[in-house]
């Protein structure tokens, strides 16, 4: 196996209509969760991914259940209870392109993961594992379960990249999240922050200030997304600008996790920093001219015609 992810997997209703949530009255119903996109991501270009969980003993579970094993991820280790719920969350269109997110995830079936459901002996059969700053910041024995795999991947020797991911309505308060983000970084191989995370996380607001602020002994690697703007990378050797491929935004919501499944892709195939950004970014483009987290996520070889750029 190759990759292994952990997090919070939600249904997202979302409506086609441009209008505030009070005045729709029509849902659309699909899958999201960071995590999880990641894993899809990762599955729809070939690579062998485990993804584990809560979730509720609800229809909404067995929904997500069924649409991940679908992909032909590993949900061996994904766990489920009869006490709490699957979280679902609903996104509103604002006007340019703008959404809105309500969540109902407060003390969801996946906010009750334990540290002492972690299955070390599972992680040893992978070698890369993704985090993002989301589990941690769900409940305190989900931050506890996310320092556990992350003890347990550096002692078995997994890369781990960390995407932070900052959500800020599952925060207490900005103090809080700079603090186990920072924990968290310092940990990983590799990192992934947006501009304004690397804002937050470093007080620097210029890509290389940013890049080189995290850069800390034992990190490989920082990439700075700049959106519409293509994204920055800096390793102990190497830095540079990585332009934007063409895109037509509909959906922006999972360009993030399109872009990490793509570089832990470059990662997988050997690829030099750089390559393995110019693979993160195209993934990015081609995800966000679909609506929804998924459903735009590429195989290798649509991946590899927005790279080379023969389109049709
Ligand atoms: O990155 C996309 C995610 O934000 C979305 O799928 C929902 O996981 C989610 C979250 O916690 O916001």
């Amino acid at each position: 196996m190759e990759v292994v992810t952990f997090g919070e997997s939600m249904v997202l209703f979302s409506s086609d209509k441009n209008l505030p949530l009070e005045y729709v009255h029509q849902f659309n119903k699909q899958m999201a969760g960071a995590e999880s996109n990641v894993a899809i991501g990762l599955a729809k270009l070939g690579h062998r991914v485990g993804w584990f969980s809560k979730l509720g003993e609800d229809p909404f579970g067995r929904y997500l259940l069924h649409q991940i094993r679908g992909y032909g991820i590993d949900t061996s280790r994904c766990r489920h209870t009869g006490d709490a719920p699957t979280g679902v969350y609903f996104k509103e269109q604002r006007s340019h392109g703008k959404t809105q997110v309500y969540y109902y995830r407060r003390h969801s079936a996946a906010s009750m993961m334990h540290p002492d459901e972690l299955d070390e002996a599972y992680l040893a059969g992978f070698k890369i594992l993704h985090i993002t700053g989301i589990t941690p910041a769900l409940s305190p024995d989900c931050l506890a379960l996310t320092r556990k795999a992350v003890g347990s991947a550096k002692k078995l020797g997994l890369k781990i990249v960390f995407d932070p991911n900052v959500r800020w309505k599952l925060w207490d308060s900005e103090k809080a999240a700079k603090e186990i983000l920072l924990e968290l970084a310092g940990s990983a191989d590799y990192i992934l922050p947006g501009l304004d995370e690397g804002e937050l996380l470093t007080g620097c607001t210029q890509p290389e200030d940013i890049a080189s602020a995290l850069l800390k002994p034992g990190v490989a690697g920082v990439v700075v997304k700049l959106g519409s703007k293509g994204a920055y990378f800096q390793s102990e050797q190497h830095s540079g600008y990585m332009a934007p491929f063409p895109a037509e935004e509909v959906d922006p919501v999972g360009a993030g996790d399109a872009f990490a499944a793509g570089f832990i892709s470059g990662l997988l195939q050997g690829e030099t920093l750089e390559q393995a950004v110019c693979r993160a970014s195209a993934m990015g483009a081609i995800a966000v001219s679909v609506n929804g987290d998924v459903e735009g996520l590429p195989n290798e070889a649509e991946l590899l015609r927005m790279i080379h750029g023969d389109q049709d």
